[in-house]
């Protein structure tokens, strides 16, 4: 699914993060900003160590990254060039202001994105996973974040990928896709 907002592509694909050549893939981190399981797992394996430094350096200027915020490493291996690193809420039923959190952690992603003037960025399913937000509401929530963002920096990104790593997920994206355009 494809849709276009100005001169941004807005796409969603069903890959493996670790595998795309864009100038940042966005991981779901945890405020340790010490590596974890699920994509932030796979993204350290598959970029190896430097990531971790550029996180250590990190974490000894700002300490713990709260849920919401964004900041930038290497990407190490990978093909990407950088990792944006943001920390997504934990789900607690939807009582804990979790989808203005969500919200946060793809803007704040995307605002490290232009000021670090990257084109293309993908996001995976942020807090979808062991944070157990709902695919299909989450899916609403980051794609309208995504949209009123660029539309409102036109001109910034080129393309702007949501990478569900098996079909459901992506197919909530598109779906959350088709309904904002
Ligand atoms: N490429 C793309 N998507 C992936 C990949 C991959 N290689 N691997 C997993 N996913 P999760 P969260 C999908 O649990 O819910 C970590 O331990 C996965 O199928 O990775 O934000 C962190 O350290 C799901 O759709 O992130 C935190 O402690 C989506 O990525 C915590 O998990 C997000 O699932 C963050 O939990």
């Amino acid at each position: 699914m494809d849709i276009e907002v100005g001169k941004t592509t807005l796409k969603t694909i069903v890959a493996d993060i670790t595998t795309l050549k864009v100038d940042a893939v966005v991981n779901a981190a945890n405020s340790s900003l010490m590596g974890g399981g699920g994509v932030d797992g796979a993204i350290h394996r598959a970029g190896g160590s430097a990531i971790l430094e550029d996180c250590k350096k990190i974490v000894a200027k700002i300490g713990k990254l709260p849920t919401g915020e964004a900041v930038i490493t290497t990407a190490g291996n990978m093909p990407s060039k950088h990792v944006i690193h943001t920390v997504g809420p934990v789900w607690h039923g939807g009582t804990k202001n979790e989808p203005q959190l969500l919200k946060n952690a793809y803007t704040k992603s995307l605002e490290v994105a232009m000021e670090n003037n990257l084109k293309t960025v993908a996001f995976p399913s942020i807090s979808t996973g062991i944070y157990g937000y709902p695919v299909s509401q989450a899916a609403q929530v980051a794609v309208k974040a995504v949209f009123d963002f660029v539309g409102k920096y036109r001109g910034a990104f080129n393309e702007i990928i949501f990478c569900g790593f098996d079909s459901s997920t992506e197919a909530e994206y598109a779906r959350a896709l088709g309904t904002i355009a």
